[in-house]
């Protein structure tokens, strides 16, 4: 490919949980990469979407959302998205405009400027949806003034408006260079860890309370025989009343949790899919550093 005029980098995805980093992620990349729920800290680790025009290629690392860590995932958490910060051509901040900057918004941009980051800069004000019209003013200026760019677009993810001209605000801030990932490929994760994740993510929309921060999952098998796919997740979690939770009466929940998966699944492999869920207690294993090793968090 002629590389004259065509412009290809690495953005960091960075903000608070829940903002709507991963749902620009997978709306900009045209499909699912990084699962989405309202839970805080959906995203576990750094995540790559990688969207390809014939004029410009985003190679966006969606981050797990900065917040004040309680235990080590927290932690790994929070140290995946600092190091991706270093590692990228552009920072795209995102906030949740229809609220009032909070103390995690503050400390990025303390964060970012302790970093003294010569890096352009995007700010993208996200839910603009529901963003009442008397904090318009207030809240837009609150969110400059803690990132001061020229560079900022108000959002919604869920209505689609403004995102084009968020997109075009990313594009005109990449350098130019030929593309970086072969056109093909949206993301450097492997089928099934998407598998595991999609799993993750049916489990997190259905469940409250304590099950979706203590729950991880892992895919344990994946074998192809005749055109079906064999695929076995694991779901950790951490006391056997998050564990009762998940099965649900009568196994009802997680027979659920497995059927939306697998459909999901079996969109992404194009193929039929049997999917197998086993629930798993080990206490502790955010705090446990072998755990988290094994889960590919740290
Ligand atoms: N109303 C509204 N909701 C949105 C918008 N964008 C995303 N959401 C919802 O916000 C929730 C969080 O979205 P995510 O994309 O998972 O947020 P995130 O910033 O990646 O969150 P973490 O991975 O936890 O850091 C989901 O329920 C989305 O559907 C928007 O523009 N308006
Ligand atoms: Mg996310």
């Amino acid at each position: 490919m002629n590389s004259d005029g065509y412009r290809a980098g690495a953005i960091a995805v960075v903000g608070r949980p829940n903002v709507g980093k991963s749902s620009l992620v997978n709306h900009v990349v045209g499909q699912k990469v990084s699962i989405v729920s309202d839970k805080p800290q959906t995203t576990r680790k750094r995540i790559l979407g990688i969207a390809t025009t014939p004029r410009w290629q985003i190679v966006f690392a969606d981050t797990p959302g900065l917040h004040e860590a309680r235990h080590k995932l927290g932690a790994a958490l929070n140290e995946a998205a600092k190091q991706t910060l270093d590692e990228c051509d552009v920072v795209l901040v995102m906030v949740d405009v229809s609220k009032r900057p909070g103390k995690e918004d503050r400390a990025l941009a303390e964060m970012l400027a302790l970093a003294g980051s010569k890096r352009p800069l995007v700010l993208g004000m996200n839910k603009m949806d529901l963003l009442k019209p008397v904090d318009v003013e207030a809240h837009y200026e609150a969110y400059l003034a803690l990132f001061p760019t020229e560079r900022s677009m108000m959002t919604s993810l869920t209505q689609g408006h403004n995102v084009d001209l968020l997109v075009s605000l990313l594009v005109d801030a990449l350098p130019e260079g030929p593309p970086l990932y072969p056109e093909e490929d949206v993301t450097d994760q492997p089928m099934r860890e998407l598998a595991s994740e999609l799993v993750r993510e049916k489990a997190l929309r259905l469940t409250r309370q304590e099950v979706p921060h203590a729950l991880a999952t892992t895919t344990e098998a994946w074998e192809e025989e005749d055109g079906l796919t064999r695929i076995s997740v694991v779901l950790l979690v951490e006391t056997e009343g998050q564990k009762a939770i998940l099965i649900g009466k009568k196994g009802a929940m997680l027979k659920r949790i497995g059927t939306e998966a697998r459909l999901e699944i079996e969109e992404m492999t194009g193929g039929r899919v049997f999917l197998e869920l086993f629930v798993k207690v080990r206490p502790d294993w955010r705090q446990n550093p072998r755990w988290l090793r094994e889960l590919g968090m740290v």
